[in-house]
């Protein structure tokens, strides 16, 4: 069954996210307890227990919850996916949560972030539901824990670089060593500066033949989506150390010059990698404005808020971030005939319109090039990534890619990573390497689709 959910101005709830990582600043046995809390997370995805059983297992207490020496958190968060049902039901559960993760499957479900009289209300309520991560603070304490490792925090080795997540500060000093590698295919760039003075870098990377097409890749718009910021980065490590090896890796550098905006939100990146894990917006005002709603095309409208507190808070104006800024004067600048918009989590490849529901007038060649992305994905490791155009998920107005085709007639696309549910935006590193293989298969795809072919006349 499908309803179409109520149309709202804020997809994403207003309440003030209550929890923070820096109040787990516990020691080793917090760390033991959340890993162990993790290895029960993946024991019930591993046994893909019904929804039952996966709620009774939510409520009784994880092995590491029993009795803590010290409450530390007000609640117990879960992330589950919800099946509304109806109208009524969805606007309802929208008022609960604590946060929306996702929306998806056919408009029928919504992932949500519930605490404890969230998940009551459910059960009381008798609407169908599937806990995703039974405590998204453990899981997050666990990755915290994990990345603190002394092993992990030293400099990676060149073939380990993909095997963990990297702080802001690593993905720079990845794109400068990739230019100092090969300053004849790769140079960094700075295309502005945050909020807080961090530089938003770039990598240029092209071949010595003749340009023939211009591609953006920006990912991390959104903070806690941090499988985006490694595919992106990956894609760049991919074309610049392959290309002496790899004809069609080389071919496509030949054929188009790309840019690539690993970290578009580096304010918000650091404040969920030493904060918030869960931090989604920039940091202006430490409300933050969710910088996929602070451009100029539909800005304002449906699928963004005017509260600060609102997780689609969409900013004074359009344009009042400086992230959105650069990318804005990137983009004027010129040459771009494609556009790829790497967020998480849902694995989805979504196509413009965000903001209503009338069809693009390029909608036939637009989901034309998404198909072919999609199949290349596939082919990979077999992942399914379902397109449709973005409004067909939720209505979203002001986002990038509606700015991109709208104003410049750049196709342009979202590409939702992995995973499809489970753990979220808190993704296994084991993945990012396979991850990567899907995102680095659109961007050939899609590059290869454009090779020869005229920039679309903006609408
Ligand atoms: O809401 C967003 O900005 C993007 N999704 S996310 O879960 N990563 O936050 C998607 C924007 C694409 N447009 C629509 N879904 N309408
Ligand atoms: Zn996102």
């Amino acid at each position: 069954m499908s309803i179409r959910r109520p149309s709202s101005d804020e997809r994403l709830p207003t309440i003030p996210w209550p929890w923070r990582l820096a109040t787990l600043a516990g020691g080793h046995t917090r760390g033991l307890a959340a890993l162990a809390a993790v290895a029960g997370v993946a024991l019930l995805v591993g046994l893909g227990l019904g929804s039952a059983e996966r709620e009774l297992a939510c409520e009784r207490p994880g092995p590491g919850r029993a009795t803590p020496a010290t409450p530390v958190t007000p609640a117990t968060l879960a992330a589950v996916r919800v099946t509304p049902g109806s109208e009524a039901a969805w606007a309802e559960v929208r008022v609960r949560a604590i946060d929306v993760w996702s929306d998806h499957d056919e408009e029928t479900t919504i992932d949500v972030v519930l605490d404890p009289a969230g998940l009551e209300w459910l059960r009381r309520e008798g609407l169908a539901f599937a806990v995703l991560v039974p405590d998204i603070e453990a899981v997050a304490t666990a990755e915290h824990a994990r990345l603190a490792d002394v092993a992990i925090a030293k400099p990676p080795a060149p073939g380990e670089w993909f095997t963990e997540y990297r702080d802001l500060d690593t993905i720079h000093a990845h794109l400068e060593d990739l230019a100092r590698l090969r300053p004849d295919l790769a140079q960094v760039e700075t295309i502005g500066t945050s909020l807080e003075g961090r530089p938003l870098r770039a990598i240029r990377i092209h071949g010595p033949a003749e340009r023939r097409a211009g591609m953006l890749i920006d990912s991390g718009l959104h903070a806690r989506e941090w499988i985006s910021m490694m595919v992106s980065t990956c894609v760049a490590d991919r074309l610049v150390q392959g290309y002496d090896h790899d004809a069609r890796l080389r071919s496509f550098v030949d054929a188009v010059e790309l840019v690539v905006v690993p970290v578009a939100n580096p304010d918000g990146y650091v404040h969920s990698w030493g904060r918030d894990r869960y931090w989604r917006k920039n940091r202006r005002g430490g409300h933050g404005v969710d910088l996929n709603r602070n451009f100029a095309v539909a800005w304002g409208r449906d699928g963004s808020s005017g509260n600060t507190a609102s997780q689609v808070y969409r900013g004074a104006a359009p344009f009042s971030e400086p992230e959105a800024a650069a990318l804005r004067d990137l983009v004027a600048a010129g040459g771009f005939t494609a556009h790829i918009d790497f967020h998480s989590y849902g694995q989805l490849l979504l196509h413009p319109w965000s903001y209503t529901r009338e069809r693009s007038r390029d909608h036939r060649r637009l989901s034309g090039l998404a198909k072919d992305m999609a199949k290349a994905i596939k082919a990979e490791h077999g992942e399914r990534y379902r397109l449709m155009p973005g409004e067909s998920l939720y209505p979203a107005s002001g986002t990038l890619m509606d700015w991109a085709y709208g104003e410049h007639g750049i196709p342009s696309f979202v590409i939702e990573l992995r995973p499809r549910g489970g753990s979220g935006f808190v993704l296994p590193p084991a993945q990012i390497a396979p991850t990567c293989d899907e995102g680095l298969a659109a961007v050939l795809a899609l590059g290869e689709g454009l090779v020869a072919q005229s920039p679309l006349a903006p609408e």
